[in-house]
């Protein structure tokens, strides 16, 4: 730990006055040290009050967003550990992919401030501009196929309506496969990749994008994307939701784990799946068709009913699903 990492932790803990003799001796660095990172503090967002006799308190922070916030937040045993994070960069995928290259370890978890190249599914863009979203991959290192990767973007959809529950209130939904949504418009997209060796998966990394902060989108995402700040009325702390969807994460893989696929988690699911029992409006390669959605099955494919009364198991990666009059 470094010594930022420690007296935010050390204040976060006491919750009350913590001289500045106290730090010192403490963490064995001078006066001086502590100020200096309490100066920096403030100037991330913390607030601090200082008294004299009395010490330092931590009072609030807003909106911080830094590796020391977050690693002070994080309670999983893997998930987000090795933690990079980085101001800017191309996107968080292609540094996970290029961290995994060199060797990182499963959990290492990317976050970047700022995407100049963040992407969507089958080259899309996607719009990551600085200060208001969580842009983050995930690292895994998985021992099973490569036919089981399409599921890790249900569950990290899955860990993520769960965390934006947990640090907002707000009533979202997924929309099957890669999306969260409320109020019909779009929260969050998540982009999985896998680097195969013939039958094997050398590393995947799950790329997960929340609108958090913003307060308007440039024209033409306009009339279906959202943010947190809009959806639920006020600012949410970006650091708070990378712990939440980590602890979820975790929860949730491990669950997967035990069974390789689906069958514990699918309930859950399904309940959570804004276009269940809903008319659909599949887009597939070979053509439209449109039908009722029940829901996914245990390896995560979504089941429509079409007119006939076929069931057709609809297939991720290949499709987008909308709804009969719009986007969900
Ligand atoms: C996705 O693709 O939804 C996957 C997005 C994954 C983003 C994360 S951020 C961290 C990691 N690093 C990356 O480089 N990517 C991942 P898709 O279903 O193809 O949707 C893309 C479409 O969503 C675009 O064509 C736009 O119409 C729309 N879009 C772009 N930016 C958006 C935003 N910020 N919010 C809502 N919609 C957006």
């Amino acid at each position: 730990m470094n010594l930022k990492d420690e007296i935010l932790k050390y204040l976060k803990q006491e919750q009350t006055y913590v001289s500045g003799q106290e730090l010192c001796e403490r963490l064995g660095v001078s006066r001086t040290a502590v100020w200096k990172v309490i100066r920096q503090m403030e100037e991330e967002g913390y607030r601090i009050e200082a008294v004299r006799n009395r010490g330092y308190r931590l009072v609030e922070s807003g909106d911080v967003y830094t590796e020391a916030e977050i690693r002070s937040l994080l309670t999983t045993r893997w998930a987000g550990q090795n933690l990079i994070f980085l101001d800017e960069v191309d996107s968080t995928n292609n540094e996970a992919k290029r961290q995994a290259e060199q060797g990182a370890p499963e959990g290492t978890l990317v976050v970047a401030e700022l995407q100049n190249a963040g992407k969507g599914r089958r080259g899309r863009s996607w719009k990551s501009p600085k200060g208001s979203g969580v842009w983050m991959t995930l690292v895994l290192r998985p021992e099973f196929g490569p036919e089981c990767a399409s599921m890790l973007t249900l569950i990290a959809a899955l860990a993520t309506e769960t965390g934006i529950r947990k640090v907002t209130g707000l009533d979202c939904g997924i929309k099957w496969p890669n999306d969260i949504v409320v109020n019909g418009c779009k929260l969050v997209g998540i982009l999985t990749e896998m680097s195969t060796d013939v039958d094997s998966i050398q590393h995947v990394v799950v790329g997960i994008g929340i609108n958090a902060n913003m307060k308007e989108f440039p024209e033409e995402i306009r009339s279906t994307a959202t943010s947190l700040a809009i959806a639920s009325g006020g600012p949410v702390k970006r650091a708070e939701l990378v712990a939440a969807v980590m602890a979820a994460w975790e929860q949730y893989y491990e669950i997967f784990l035990q069974t390789l696929d689906l069958s514990l988690l699918q309930d859950t699911y399904n309940q959570r799946l804004v276009n269940c029992g809903r008319e659909v409006r599949v887009l597939a390669p070979r053509g439209e068709y449109t039908g009722i959605s029940h829901g996914i099955n245990h390896t995560g494919e979504l089941l429509v009913e079409t007119k006939d009364g076929q069931i057709r198991e609809v297939v991720s990666g290949e499709v987008s699903v909308r709804g009969i009059y719009g986007y969900v």
